[in-house]
């Protein structure tokens, strides 16, 4: 006989409806917030925040450099996969933090050079600003294109057009883009070069860039104005990719694990927050309150819940455990309210796996979870680090599990103890920019949230109201009996 038999059925995050609350003009979607918590942090050190309340998975097929460059600026953030080298994970880290929205590294020409020549570099490349610099990098001048004509100046020097430094308006030590944008508007330059103290040139800000950042108003950032970003780890090599991943900048680490109540995975924990306690880490994954507190007594200050759920994962039909995501969710946010009252910690509870569009994205939160993990949402989009494809008619991309055969490419078998794969390899249909996807998945959340008369998600997570509905009011709440003759309406589901 089993040691304990639950006869409630686990529930899925898809059972689940909300009962609307009373809506004001307190609550209308402009006054919602979906800032939420990160990561739990030690008093006296900043809080760790989202600005919106969804990451992307740590995987190969989801979550690259330009992922996490685009996510952080919309307001959220990308774990970086560790199945990959150390130096590899390091190196994307490295290009994420060192990614600075509307600065741009420039190419420069020196002040002897012929306008003809520079024209030829400029048809090579495309653009046709190059700030003038001496032998020491400092800044001699700029020539715009209203400086030069191709076939008129071509024998002159590039000293003989360019503005010269004492008529420049420039930024000495700026990296605030918004810093920038001041001395712009009231320059009558289209460009503004960033000098050091030594009036070495750095680089330039375009006001059609600044223009686009002003697009970003959520975007993540740290206190020296880097984009934030993720990186996972496994309980295998933390020892030394750990260091490598600090020294390259990651703001919070993540264990890569579908089953986190392990020796293993304490051991990491307890290494990492011993040894890098400023380094903030996420626990999991778990699906119950013991190993909610098991994870937190370990170190870890967020845990994820979820396993067996991902549109990929098959870990419950290969290994028969797993739980349906709102029965997990709803067993460690219990135990997260009692650890809160015991101890005055928040740990932020993370919902993880089978998370299909944002009416499940508002029920994990409803339920109790602070931010959501997605791997397939994130999959479709433009920025993640695969290749479209043509596959009857549509275009796809590729996306496969961190178990799948494909992920675990990378490194011998003998690493990987199971003799098993955990995960598969398919498509999901291409979506586009993420800049023109994830702005209606999070209205419809905030649409929701309005609806239920909160505009924070902790007060969400305290009034939220909802009910189990039958596989009939599922079917009742979906388009029936009509005949729609094309699919091209302005309803388009976050689904395919
Ligand atoms: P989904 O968003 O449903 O695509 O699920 C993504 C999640 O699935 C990941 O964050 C991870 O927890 C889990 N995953 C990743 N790979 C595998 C696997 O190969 N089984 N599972």
């Amino acid at each position: 006989m089993a040691k304990k038999i639950i006869n409630e059925p686990s529930r899925t995050l898809m059972e689940y409806r909300l009962l609307p609350g009373y809506t004001t003009d307190e609550t209308s979607i402009d006054k919602i917030s979906l800032e939420t918590t990160l990561a739990w942090t030690p008093e006296g050190e900043q809080e760790l925040k989202l600005n919106i309340p969804v990451v992307s998975a740590a995987m190969q097929s989801v979550s690259g450099v330009e992922m996490g460059i685009e996510l952080a600026r919309l307001g959220g953030l990308a774990f970086i996969f560790c199945s990959q080298t150390i130096e590899n994970e390091a190196a994307m880290i490295r290009d994420i933090k060192s990614y600075k929205a509307g600065f741009v590294d420039p190419f420069y020409v020196h002040p002897d050079m012929l306008i003809g020549d520079v024209f030829e570099i400029s048809k090579s490349k495309g653009f046709n600003t190059f700030p003038v610099v001496d032998v020491n990098h400092k800044l001699l001048g700029i020539l715009t294109k209203n400086d030069y004509s191709g076939t008129h100046h071509a024998h002159l020097k590039v000293s003989e057009r360019m503005i010269p430094r004492e008529q420049l308006v420039v930024g000495v030590n700026i990296s605030d883009i918004k810093e920038a944008n001041k001395l712009l508007r009231e320059s009558h330059q289209s460009v503004l070069p960033i000098v050091n103290e030594e009036d070495q040139l750095k680089n330039l800000v375009f006001r059609k860039d600044v223009r686009n950042h002003m697009n970003y108003p959520l975007e993540l950032l740290d206190d020296r104005k880097r984009l934030l970003t993720g990186a996972a780890v496994n309980t295998h090599d933390y020892r030394e990719r750990v260091p490598a991943l600090e020294e390259a900048g990651a703001d919070i680490l993540t264990v890569d694990s579908s089953d986190g109540f392990s020796i293993y995975q304490k051991q990491a924990l307890e290494w990492i927050s011993a040894n890098y306690s400023h380094l903030p880490v996420i626990g999991g994954n778990i699906i119950t309150g013991k190993g909610f507190r098991f994870l937190v007594d370990c170190g870890a200050r967020a845990v994820k819940v979820g396993m067996g759920g991902g549109s990929i994962c098959i870990t419950q039909e290969q290994k028969g455990t797993g739980r349906g995501l709102a029965s997990a969710i709803i067993d460690v946010v219990n135990e997260r309210n009692r650890y809160f009252e015991e101890t005055g910690k928040y740990i932020p509870v993370v919902a993880d796996g089978g998370i299909v569009d944002s009416k499940d994205v508002t029920i994990a939160l409803a339920l109790g979870a602070d931010y959501v993990m997605m791997g397939r949402y994130f999959a479709r989009m433009e920025e993640s680090p695969t290749e479209k494809i043509q596959l009857s008619n549509r275009i796809m991309k590729p996306y496969w599990g961190e178990g799948s055969a494909r992920a675990r490419e990378w490194k011998s078998a003998r690493y990987y103890q199971m003799k098993f794969v955990e995960g598969v390899e398919g498509f999901v249909q291409y979506a586009g920019k993420l800049r023109d996807n994830l702005p209606e998945t999070l209205s419809k959340i905030k649409a929701s949230m309005s609806s239920c008369g909160v505009t924070t998600i902790r007060e969400f997570h305290e009034q939220a109201e909802l009910e189990i509905v039958s596989a009939l009011s599922i079917r009742e709440g979906k388009v029936h009996d009509i005949y729609m003759p094309n699919d091209s309406s302005d309803y388009k589901s976050d689904k395919y």
